[in-house]
Formats: structure tokens, C-alpha cells, sequence
């Protein structure tokens, strides 16, 4: 495919094909470890693709075919989190997680190689996975001193079921991709040469949909999981889809027209 740049940035590229956009984790000789900078330019990345109209689907990526994302940088975490230029240190990993799970578009995980601890849990709070047979995947917080007790806690269990879940964090074992579509934590293996074709075959497919459907869809599917936020973000398509209609827009109309609105003409449906 023929990748347009969006953006420069230092960690991540950021490019768009027909409609497809990808980000993409540049920091291949770590693995793609990500620091506070990685993450604060995939949030911003994320943001433009939720801002531009003409980007559907969203590929969530690493460069260099031997892995997807390794966690947070060891080597710059500090005391109390990860520490980037500015001094501070920083978790801010868990808001591009909620950013991920809150875009009002699907975001379709491209893995090659390892997917491992806070790697690992970005591909778990992606709409799909697509995998090449060279995927690792795998938690190592308890390893390392380190656990996400949040998504990567309870969503996966949603995924993989309670008992999978508590193995994948108590033993920090590594699964081949084979082994991680059996347990639901991937759609579909193909060969490494094969990882771009599919996953862009998959997402032409995803933008031949009606987009408000999938819009309402990401969003049902959240609702449950997500408490009062995931009604939010369900109630807000709700009130979108209201003011498309003719009877939001009299109530609008009479406001702007400072005279009482009359919704007499619109149906009180059984
Ligand atoms: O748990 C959280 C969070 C929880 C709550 C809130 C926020 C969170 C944010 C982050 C995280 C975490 O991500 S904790 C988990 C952190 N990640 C890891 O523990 C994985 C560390 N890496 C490995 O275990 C291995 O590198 C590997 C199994 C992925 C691959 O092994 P392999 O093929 O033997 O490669 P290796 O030689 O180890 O790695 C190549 C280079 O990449 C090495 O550098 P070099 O010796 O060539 O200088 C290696 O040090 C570096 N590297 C790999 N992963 C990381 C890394 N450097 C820094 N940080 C890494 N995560």
C-alpha cells in the first residue's frame, strides 16, 4: 500500500491509505517500548484520526516485523512511572487505552513479533487483532514489578475467560498466535508476508459499512463493560442520531425563532 505521512513525529509514524489510517510504534531496536512521549504522540495521533471525517478504521502497529509493542520502557521508568524529557514521571498508557476503546471507529491491532506486558494489553483493548504466525504474546508485570489491574485485568478476562486471564498474569507464560486465537484473543493468524495484505483487506471491508452502525455497534459493545462511561458514549450516539431528526430540529427552531415549539406533528410511537 501506498502510506501517505499524516504527521511527523520522533516515536510513531503516522500515515493513511484510502481512508485507513495507521499508527505505528517506531522504536524497533527495544521492541517498541513505548515512553510517556510514544504514548502522548499516539493520543494526539488517535485524536486527529477520531477528528477526520474521512478516516474509518484505525491500524494499531509496530515498525520492524519482530514486534508490535514490548510495554512501557524499562529503562525510563522511575519512581512512581515513566519518565520522559519533562521530568514527571507518567502511566499516561491508560488514557490511550480509553482512547482506544472510546473512538467512535474500530481500531484493528496489526501484530508481528512480541506482544508483551503493556504491549500486550494495547492489543487486548483494540476491536480486533490480526496476527502474523511470528506473535508473542504475554503479560510479565509480576515479573518486572508492575501489573494492570485495569483493562488488562478485566477486559482480557472478558476475552479469554477468568481462569485463562489469572494464568496469563500468575505464570507471565508466552503464547504463540495459534495459541492466542484458540483462546479468542485473536480473529485471524496468516503468515508474516501476509500481515499487511489481510489486515487491509479486513479494514476495505470494515469501510464498506454503514459507519453509524459501527459507530452505534463499538459503542454497544462497551456499554456493558463500561459502566457509566459506556452509557455515555452509547447515550451520546443516542442524542446524535436525535438531532438528526426533524422533531430535535423543531425544538432547536423554536428556540432560535423565540416561539413555542410545536412537536404536535411527530409520532408517539407504540
Ligand atoms: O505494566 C505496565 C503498566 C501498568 C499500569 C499502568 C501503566 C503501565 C505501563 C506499562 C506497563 C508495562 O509495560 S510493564 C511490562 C514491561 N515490559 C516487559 O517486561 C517486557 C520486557 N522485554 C522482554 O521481556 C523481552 O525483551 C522480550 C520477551 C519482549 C523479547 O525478548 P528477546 O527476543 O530476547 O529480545 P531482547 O534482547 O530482550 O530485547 C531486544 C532489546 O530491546 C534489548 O536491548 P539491548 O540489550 O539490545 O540493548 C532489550 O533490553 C530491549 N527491550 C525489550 N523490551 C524492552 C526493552 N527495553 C526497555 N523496555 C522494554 N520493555
Amino acid at each position: 500500500a501506498n502510506w501517505t505521512p499524516i504527521k511527523e513525529f520522533k516515536e510513531i509514524l503516522f500515515s493513511e491509505f484510502e481512508g485507513i489510517a495507521k499508527i505505528s510504534i517506531n522504536r524497533p531496536q527495544v521492541h517498541n517500548a513505548f515512553t510517556p512521549l510514544t504514548v502522548q504522540e499516539m493520543i494526539e495521533a488517535m485524536d486527529i484520526c477520531r477528528n477526520r471525517t474521512d478516516i474509518g478504521v484505525i491500524i494499531l502497529t509496530g515498525e520492524g516485523g519482530r514486534a508490535f509493542c514490548s510495554g512501557g520502557d524499562q529503562s525510563v521508568r522511575g519512581h512512581g512511572g515513566y519518565v520522559g524529557e519533562d521530568t514527571v514521571p507518567r502511566l499516561n498508557v491508560l488514557d490511550l487505552q480509553k482512547q482506544i476503546r472510546s473512538i467512535p471507529k474500530p481500531v484493528v491491532a496489526m501484530v508481528a513479533g512480541w506482544a508483551i506486558g503493556g504491549g500486550h494489553v494495547l492489543h487486548v483493548v483494540c476491536d480486533l487483532t490480526i496476527a502474523a504466525d511470528n506473535a508473542r504474546f504475554g503479560q510479565t508485570g509480576p515479573n518486572v514489578g508492575s501489573f494492570d489491574g485495569g483493562f488488562g485485568a478485566s477486559y482480557l478476562a472478558r476475552i479469554v475467560g477468568q481462569k485463562k486471564a489469572r494464568e496469563i498474569w500468575y505464570l507471565c507464560d508466552q503464547y504463540d498466535a495459534e495459541e492466542a486465537r484458540e483462546m479468542g484473543l485473536v480473529n485471524k493468524v496468516v503468515p508474516l508476508e501476509k500481515l499487511e495484505e489481510t489486515t487491509l483487506a479486513w479494514c476495505r471491508k470494515i469501510l464498506q459499512k454503514s459507519p453509524l452502525a459501527l459507530r452505534m455497534l463499538k459503542s454497544s459493545f462497551n456499554a456493558e463493560l463500561d459502566g457509566q462511561a459506556g452509557i455515555q458514549e452509547l447515550a451520546g450516539n443516542a442524542t446524535l442520531l436525535y438531532y438528526l431528526s426533524e422533531e430535535a430540529k423543531e425544538g432547536r427552531n423554536a428556540f432560535i425563532e423565540k416561539r413555542q415549539p410545536d412537536f404536535s406533528k411527530f409520532p408517539k410511537f407504540p
